[in-house]
Formats: C-alpha cells, sequence, structure tokens
C-alpha cells in the first residue's frame, strides 16, 4: 500500500465529492453564469470576510493575477525569500506582472515589519516603486509555519501607513485557522487580496480563488481571461471545491495530529533530525544528516513511501487525507529500512 506523503495535492476526489462533481448546475462561467461557480466565489468571498472572489484552476494562477492587477511594470513586490510565489511559480512575477521581487530572509518563513520597514524603497528616480507585499500562511517551505497573527497586525499597519498593498498567499489558509481555532476572517482582515486554494488539504481535484475588494475582483477577471483562466462549464470542477469548502475544513486536525505523530516517530530514528517544535500544521521538513535527499527519497519509495526532496539533505513529508494513522505509524520503521538500505 503506498503511503504518499509527498504532497497534500495528491489528494483524491471521495465518492460523495464525485457525486457533488457528477450532479453540479453549470453553465458559461466567462459569462458569469455557471450557478455553482456564483456559489463557490460567493460562500469563499463570505468565509473570507471580502466582497467578492473570483474563482481559477490554480493557486499559481490565482497569486499571478493578483500580483498583476496589484502592480504596474517595473514596480517591486517585497516576498520573503522562500515564498512560494518567487520560488515556485517559474518567475511569474518577472514574466507576467513585469515587477522586480524583493526578498527579505524570515524565520520558517515569517518575516518581522521591522524587517519589512527597511525593505521599502524611498520616492527616489532610481529606485522601483515598491507596490506590494506578500505574506504566506502557512507557509510551505516554512514547514508549514502559522504566521503569527501579531505580525501580521504589525506588517498591516506598516502597509497602510506606506500606502503598500498586501497579498497573502493563503494556499494553505484552512490549516492555520483549524489549528489556531481561529475564523480565516480573522486572520486576513489585513490583507487586500488572498488566495486560497481548494485543492490541497480540503482534497477538491482542482481549484483555487481569490478574494478582494469588489473593484480589485472585476479588474482580476480581466487578467484571469488574459492569462488563459477563462473557463466555460468549470461548475463541474467548482462543485468538488464546493464539497471541499462545505465539508472537509475540520478534518485538517486529524492531519495536523498525523503529522505530530509522525514527526515524534521519525525523531527516534537514527539519522533523521526534526525539529519538534517547528511542526505546526501537516507539514514536516526534517534533516537528514549526512544522507542524500535524493537517494533517501528513493530508497524510501522502495518501502512504498513518498516523500520529496527540500534540500540536499532535508526532506519534506505532507500529512493528508490519503494517509490513516494506522499508516502514519508504519513510516518510521519504513525510515529505518531505506536508511540501512543506504548505508
Ligand atoms: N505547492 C506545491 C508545490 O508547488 C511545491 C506543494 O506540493 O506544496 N502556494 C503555496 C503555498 C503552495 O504550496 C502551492 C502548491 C501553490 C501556491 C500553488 O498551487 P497550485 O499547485 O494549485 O498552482
Amino acid at each position: 500500500m503506498w503511503i504518499d506523503l509527498r504532497s497534500d495535492t495528491v489528494t483524491k476526489p471521495t465518492v460523495e465529492m464525485r457525486k457533488a462533481i457528477a450532479e453540479a448546475e453549470v453553465g458559461d462561467d466567462v459569462h458569469h453564469e455557471d450557478p455553482t461557480i456564483l456559489r463557490l466565489e460567493e460562500k469563499t468571498a463570505a468565509i473570507l470576510g471580502k466582497e467578492a472572489a473570483v474563482f481559477m484552476p490554480s493557486g499559481t494562477m490565482t497569486n499571478q493575477v493578483g500580483l498583476r492587477t496589484h502592480t504596474q511594470p517595473g514596480d517591486e513586490v517585497i516576498l520573503e525569500a522562500q515564498a512560494h510565489i518567487y520560488y515556485y511559480e517559474g518567475g511569474g512575477p518577472a514574466a507576467l506582472s513585469g515587477a522586480s521581487c524583493r526578498l527579505i530572509s524570515g524565520d520558517h518563513g515569517v518575516f518581522t515589519a521591522d524587517q519589512l520597514v527597511k525593505s521599502i524603497r524611498k520616492p527616489d528616480v532610481h529606485h522601483p516603486i515598491t507596490r506590494l507585499v506578500c505574506l504566506e500562511n502557512t507557509h510551505n517551505r516554512g514547514g508549514g509555519r502559522i504566521y503569527p497573527l501579531e505580525e501580521i497586525r504589525k506588517i498591516g499597519a506598516v502597509c497602510r501607513e506606506h500606502d503598500l498593498a498586501l497579498h497573502l498567499d493563503g494556499a494553505r489558509l484552512w490549516n492555520a485557522s483549524i489549528a489556531l481555532g481561529k475564523p480565516e476572517a480573522e486572520l486576513v482582515s489585513d490583507f487586500d487580496s488572498v488566495s486560497v486554494c481548494f485543492s490541497k488539504g480540503l482534497g477538491a481535484p482542482v481549484g483555487s480563488a481569490l478574494a478582494g475588494s469588489q473593484a480589485f475582483i472585476q479588474r482580476a477577471r480581466h487578467f484571469r481571461k488574459m492569462f488563459g483562466g477563462g473557463m466555460r462549464q468549470a461548475g463541474i470542477i467548482a462543485a468538488g471545491a464546493l464539497y471541499a469548502l462545505e465539508n472537509h475544513r475540520e478534518q485538517l486536525a486529524e492531519d495536523h495530529a498525523n503529522a505530530r505523530l509522525l514527526a515524534e516517530g521519525l525523531s527516534q530514528v537514527e539519522g533523521v533530525e526534526v525539529n519538534l517544535d517547528s511542526v505546526q500544521t501537516n507539514i514536516i521538513v526534517f534533516q537528514t544528516p549526512g544522507t542524500s535527499a535524493v537517494a533517501l527519497s528513493e530508497a524510501l519509495e522502495k518501502q512504498g513511501v513518498g516523500m520529496l526532496d527540500f534540500g540536499p539533505e532535508a526532506l519534506r513529508a505532507v500529512a493528508n487525507m490519503m494517509v490513516s494513522r494506522e499508516q502514519i505509524q508504519q513510516v518510521p520503521e519504513k525510515m529505518s529500512k531505506a536508511l540501512e538500505n543506504l548505508s
């Protein structure tokens, strides 16, 4: 039995979700006539406490359309050095928005308001215009780290003071909300725009949404079309996302408990170093000192476990709804065997 911990993007639709997909009412979404998409957009906006939302096929697209909507070519965007938008989106900010990225090194993906203040450009003909700040919550390369709410509040105040827009890559905002026991709207009240994904821990096969003010989302719809994201009877896929939003948020707590159990188990394995304090949600990033992560992930695959190499001697495991507690309990032993086979 394949224990797939490579990502929470590997989750497959459940029988009930497939039923909702099969029965979805559809229309032409470019004409704004798909009733399922309209329901999903309304519900997403309400959960996030924003005026409007727009459905798109991927988190990469919602982030990049968000950036394009906020910026003009030549503008500068401030991001954490390991932010998904910068690290994993194919150079999108430069290619699609003509924006340059200014990076701040954070602690597990979290930079402070004080660090931000130092990175904002003064008006000067030599400088690009700082226009936008992006945060990520939870932070993927930061090991699923939750952005502390008091820091978000301070960063929000700095952005307002300097007339900067604030965007959230909230692909896993749902995880932060469940882990903190705070509603999503409270976590995103400082942001002008928020990207969320239905296709990660929530288990929908496809889909993300971008939320913000009415005027912002209206403009974002233009760029969604320009980027090729204007879909037609896409209620077929939105139905899976809507089902996930309505039924799968609470169960993320199980993924978090499984991640903790796995981290504790792995911390007992010789040759593995896990910082247990750093595990806050469903992602574990851990060190494999002296062992190549690529070789180890291949050896693990032979044991029936999927993990991704996340650095020369670091792996990432992501608890998700396809992996049961019983399977999680088997992983430390399989890890020991994989390490033995390499030595
Ligand atoms: N992350 C994927 C890979 O791209 C690394 C994963 O397996 O974790 N924001 C964040 C924080 C993400 O983690 C991801 C996907 C995205 C955006 C992009 O979402 P998609 O894959 O829908 O474009």
